[in-house]
C-alpha cells in the first residue's frame, strides 16, 4: 500500500506539472485559462492518465513517451466534471472541496472552460511533435477509441441516460449500461490508450480491455457506495445527494452490501484478467484495489 501511494503520488506530480506547464504554454492569459487552472488545480486523484501510464508500464512501454495522452484523459475527464456539476445537468456547489466552477466564477466561464478542455484534449493528441516519434503510431487509432468513448454513444449517453432515469426506477442491467457509458467508458480508453501506445500483444489488449471493463465499472459501485456512506470533507462534496434527487445507483437497486461485495467481485475479476501480467503490473493490481478501498 505504502508502494502504491508512493507511486500514485510520483504519477500525479508528473502529470500536473504537464498539464500546469501545456495550458499555461499554450493558452492566452485571461478568464478562461484561469478557470481552466481552477479546475485542473482542484486537487483530482488524476486516477485515468494514471491508468494510461500504469498500462503502458505493465505491457513494457515507457509511460514517458505517453504522458500527453495520459494528460489529455485528464483534460476530458475534469471538462466533463464541470460540465456535469451546471445548473442544467446536477447542479453541484461542491467540487473536490471547492466551489464548483459555474459558482466561483460563472456559468458562461464553466461552459467554455469545459469547451476548451475538451478541445486541448485532442490539440495535444494530435500534436505534430507526439507524432512525429515512431512510438505514437497508433495514435490515430487512440483517438478514435477515445472519441467513442467519451461521445454520443459513450459517455455523453451515459449522461443523458443518467438525467433522463431520474425520479424512475431502472433495473440492474439498465444501471449497468448507464455506468458502463457514463464512467467506465473513459477509463477504458484510458488503459486502452495507454496499452496500445506501450506496445500490448493481442492477448494483452483483450486482458487489459477485461480489466479496464471492471475496474470501470467497480468504480462507480464505489462512487455510489461513498455517496451513501462517505465522510464529506474527505471527499469534498455533499454525501446522500444521489438519493435526495433519487437517482438510480447500486445501493438504491442492490443495497449497500450487496453493492459492496459486486464491487469486491468486479475488481477481483480485473485481477484475475491480468493475472498472468508480470511484475511491471503491480500497479494496475494496486490502483483496481484502491478503486473500492478508498475514501474519496
Ligand atoms: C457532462 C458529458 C458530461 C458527462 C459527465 C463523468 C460524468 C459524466 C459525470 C460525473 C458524475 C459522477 C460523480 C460520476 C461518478 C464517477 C466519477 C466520474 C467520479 C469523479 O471522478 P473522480 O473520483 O474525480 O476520479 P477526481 O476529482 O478525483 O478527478
Amino acid at each position: 500500500m505504502n508502494d502504491l501511494k508512493a507511486y500514485l503520488a510520483a504519477k500525479q506530480s508528473i502529470i500536473n506539472q504537464w498539464i500546469d506547464a501545456y495550458i499555461s504554454q499554450k493558452s492566452r492569459a485571461g478568464q478562461i485559462t484561469r478557470a481552466m487552472q481552477y479546475s485542473l488545480s482542484a486537487g483530482g486523484k488524476r486516477v485515468r492518465p494514471i491508468l494510461c501510464l500504469a498500462a503502458a508500464e505493465a505491457v513494457g512501454g515507457n509511460p514517458n513517451d505517453i504522458l500527453h495522452v495520459a494528460c489529455a484523459m485528464e483534460l476530458i475527464h475534469t471538462y466533463s466534471l464541470i460540465h456535469d456539476d451546471l445548473p442544467a445537468m446536477d447542479d453541484d456547489a461542491l467540487r473536490r472541496g471547492k466551489p464548483t466552477l459555474h459558482i466561483q466564477f460563472d456559468e458562461a466561464t464553466a461552459v467554455l472552460a469545459g469547451d476548451a478542455l475538451l478541445t486541448i484534449a485532442f490539440q495535444i493528441l494530435s500534436d505534430p511533435q507526439y507524432l512525429a516519434s515512431d512510438k505514437n503510431q497508433g495514435t490515430l487509432e487512440v483517438i478514435h477509441n477515445i472519441t467513442t468513448a467519451a461521445g454520443c454513444i459513450g459517455m455523453i449517453d451515459g449522461q443523458v441516460l443518467d438525467m433522463v432515469s431520474e425520479g424512475h426506477k431502472l433495473n440492474l442491467n439498465e444501471i449497468k449500461t448507464l455506468h458502463k457509458k457514463k464512467t467506465g467508458a473513459l477509463i477504458e480508453a484510458s488503459v486502452f490508450a495507454g496499452a496500445l501506445l506501450g506496445g500490448a500483444s493481442d492477448q494483452e489488449m483483450l486482458a487489459l480491455n477485461e480489466y479496464a471493463s471492471n475496474i470501470g465499472l467497480a468504480f462507480q459501485v464505489a462512487d455510489d457506495i461513498l455517496n451513501v456512506i462517505g465522510n464529506p470533507t474527505k471527499m469534498g462534496k455533499a454525501v446522500g445527494t444521489d438519493a435526495d434527487r433519487d437517482k438510480n445507483t447500486f445501493p438504491s437497486v442492490m443495497g449497500l452490501a450487496e453493492s459492496q461485495a459486486y464491487a469486491r467481485q468486479l475488481i477481483e475479476k480485473a485481477l484475475h484478467a491480468i493475472k498472468s501480467f508480470d511484475k511491471k503490473s503491480e500497479p494496475l493490481r494496486g490502483i483496481a484495489l484502491y478503486i473500492i478501498e478508498r475514501n474519496s
